[in-house]
């Protein structure tokens, strides 16, 4: 019996439902911010998005995200300088559909270092596999991977890097640590 090639094929067919999601959940994040940046084109909100999607269920990842020594944007701090967050996914407790995602977005590209954190919050059954995507508005896909998270309360660093004249700067990207949740919960 294959059983692992049947689980591994399983997986697979998850992660690519996962990017799908990601892939939808991208196009909505940005046509709902492009219209307010027509209008305002000297206020450019979504220049760069990041979002992160695992599967349906009640389990619970957030995403954290952080512009150099900013205080980190997550559920707890929803907005700050150059972060937004969209909406803290609580699994299947705050909306109607199986879609377990979160976005972030920036208003601006200001030169210095992007950072996208993802934590279990709740999760009892591990290990979760987080689908994150770091795109663009204007350029494209700048990171795509899926990071798995071992155990509850895990926090990871999935990707930072530094963007410069609004490039990323070659050479910059790292998944070096860097803590963003402070505090209990
Ligand atoms: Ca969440
Ligand atoms: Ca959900």
């Amino acid at each position: 019996m294959s059983s692992g090639k049947a689980t591994s094929i399983g997986f697979r067919d998850v992660l690519l439902c996962l990017n799908a999601v990601l892939g939808a959940l991208v196009l909505i994040v940005l046509s709902a911010i492009n219209p307010a940046a027509k209008d305002d084109p000297a206020q450019l909100p979504g220049n760069l998005v990041a979002s992160i999607a695992w599967p349906a269920g009640s389990t619970d990842v957030d995403l954290w995200v952080q512009y150099g020594d900013d205080l980190a944007v997550g559920y707890s701090h929803r907005s700050d300088r150059v972060w937004s967050l969209l909406r803290d996914d609580l699994g299947t407790a705050n909306d109607d559909t199986p879609l377990n995602a979160e976005s972030a977005f920036t208003r601006g590209l200001p030169d210095g270092e992007y950072a996208i954190n993802v934590r279990c919050f709740g999760c009892a059954k591990v290990p979760v596999p987080v689908s994150v995507e770091v795109r663009l508005a204007e350029g494209g896909v700048v990171w795509r991977a899926t990071v798995d998270l071992l155990k509850d309360k895990q926090e990871r660093t999935a990707i930072r890097f530094r963007m410069a004249g609004g490039q990323v700067v070659p050479g910059s990207a790292s998944s070096v640590f860097k803590q963003m949740k402070r505090g209990e919960g």
